[in-house]
């Protein structure tokens, strides 16, 4: 099995929390020629990463790789319980992606000092209030975001929350999350899966946010 990922990417970190969570014996590579570029794209069509070869065949978008790995190896169970529970983390993995994350991605092009539009910025600070307090309403924090083991939902939001909460003390932050969501992150971070992910993103976005200060 080969994943093609970067630590800056927080939609691979999504995927490598799976395949940590379940010790998943996985080559994990760069994107040969880097991300949407044609060589990367003769071996995986949609050129973004995450991606996964699995006996030749290749899937793209995260959480379609995340269902696949769950399907395929399903101990321990990231999507566990009745179909009501599982609508429900489907529901956050949806969240993560549809809504909350877009909202980060928008402020990348203002990391950059010289191009940074305050207002946007400002607007965006408060779109990301508000989506937080929905996703306070959304999870059952015990002491995961949907119960008493990780899911798929701990999975989607660890490294973009963490990204985020880096961007924004960048920005003039910093992202007041509540205490419920930080005292989940200590959990999170207490696991040597989780932080196995989170601590060389974390190194990959502090160079990069360097880059950035440096472009200016
Ligand atoms: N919906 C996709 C998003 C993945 C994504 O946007 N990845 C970025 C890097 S973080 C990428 O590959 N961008 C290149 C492109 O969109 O061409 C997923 O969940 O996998």
């Amino acid at each position: 099995m080969i994943l093609y990922s970067l630590p800056i990417s927080n939609y691979c970190g999504k995927v490598l929390l799976v395949i940590r969570f379940k010790a998943l014996e996985c080559e994990v590579v760069p994107p040969k020629g880097g991300y949407g570029s044609d060589e990367y794209k003769r071996i995986v069509p949609t050129g973004t990463i995450p991606a996964l070869d699995h006996d030749g065949i290749i899937y793209s978008e995260s959480e379609v790789i995340n269902e696949y790995l769950n399907e395929i190896h399903p101990e321990p169970d990231l999507l566990p319980g009745s179909a009501e529970n599982r609508a429900s983390i489907r529901m956050l993995c949806r969240f993560h992606d549809l809504k909350l994350e877009p909202i980060v991605r928008s402020l990348f092009p203002s990391m950059n000092p010289a191009k940074r539009d305050l207002q946007m910025v400002e607007m965006r600070f408060d779109e990301m209030n508000r989506v937080l307090t929905t996703l306070r309403q959304l999870i059952k924090p015990d002491p995961f975001l949907m119960g008493t083991s990780p899911s798929l939902a701990d999975c989607a939001f660890a490294q973009t929350l963490m990204l985020a909460q880096m961007m924004w003390l960048e920005l003039g932050g910093p992202l007041p999350i509540g205490d419920e969501l930080e005292n989940w992150q200590q959990t999170m971070n207490s696991l040597k899966s989780v932080t196995s992910v989170l601590e060389p993103a974390r190194e990959a976005t502090e160079k990069w946010l360097e880059g950035k200060r440096l472009s200016a």
